[in-house]
């Protein structure tokens, strides 16, 4: 059985469609909506919405870590456009509809930090199962998976405490593959080279590691990581991201 699992999807419709076509199953581990390209500054929500200037600004302060003022220069936009929810509401769905037309049967997702979870009933197909918090028999094997990101200043759109993640992780108990949108709190895996900054991991996902010691953990949400796997005991830790820019899936073979 080949499976193919992606992250960080962020609008690459497409390449997520020949991802899926030449597998028997697909793996999606979130971040499907792209908000912002920080490589194509037309693409994305903000792209379409505001055009290619207004998003190299707001690029070049989180850039430069100034959340403050990007947070104020993203309001000032949204305050120009006469129903800025609707316009919101219609990119978002755009996106999400494309997506899932593009996912095969099956497809196992869940959700990515920049993902609004209410929106996906709504747009999945019968072949997708949306899990979090969920475990799922794929190939003989047990897969658990976990959705969303941590708070960050960034405020993306799906961040939850610390405790409500941690309370879905111990949820799962002891699986083979543990599947996620964030990494265990691995500097290594954590470190973003080229953004300079590192990214939130999760310490209940290193714990459940420790204890279960599933054979596999993959992950994606770091886009350009300082290690791509990392060992943690017998458990090897795979980020599979990212898909927007890769447009190549990873590869598991059951
Ligand atoms: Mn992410």
């Amino acid at each position: 059985m080949r499976v193919h699992l992606v992250s960080d999807v962020h609008g690459a419709v497409e390449p997520l469609r020949r991802a899926g076509q030449e597998a028997d199953a697909l793996i999606c581990l979130g971040d499907l909506l792209c908000f912002l390209d920080y490589f194509d500054y037309e693409a994305g929500v903000f792209g379409s919405l505001f055009g290619p200037e207004a998003v190299a600004r707001l690029v070049q302060l989180r850039t430069a870590g100034r959340f403050e003022q990007a947070r104020d220069w993203s309001r000032s936009l949204w305050a120009g456009l006469p129903d800025a929810r609707a316009a919101m509401d219609e990119a978002i769905d755009g996106q999400y509809a494309e997506l899932f037309a593009a996912m095969p049967t099956p497809t196992y997702a869940t959700y990515g930090n920049v993902d609004i979870p209410d929106r996906w009933d709504k747009h999945a197909h019968s072949g997708v199962r949306i899990l979090d918090g969920k475990v799922v028999e794929i190939g003989g094997l047990r897969f658990g998976f976990v959705g969303g990101g941590l708070p960050t200043p960034m405020r993306t759109p799906y961040e939850i405490s610390e405790d409500a993640y941690a309370a879905k992780v111990e949820a799962l108990g002891p699986v083979d593959v543990l599947c996620a949108h964030i990494p265990p709190a691995v500097p290594e895996l954590t470190y973003d080279v080229l953004a300079r900054r590192l990214e939130r991991g999760s310490s209940a996902l290193y714990d459940a590691i420790v204890e279960h010691q599933p054979a596999l953990m993959f992950f994606g949400h770091v886009h350009q990581p300082l290690a791509g796997r990392y060992r943690i005991g017998r458990s090897e830790c795979i980020n599979v991201g990212h898909f927007a820019r890769t447009k190549v899936p990873y590869v598991l073979d059951l």
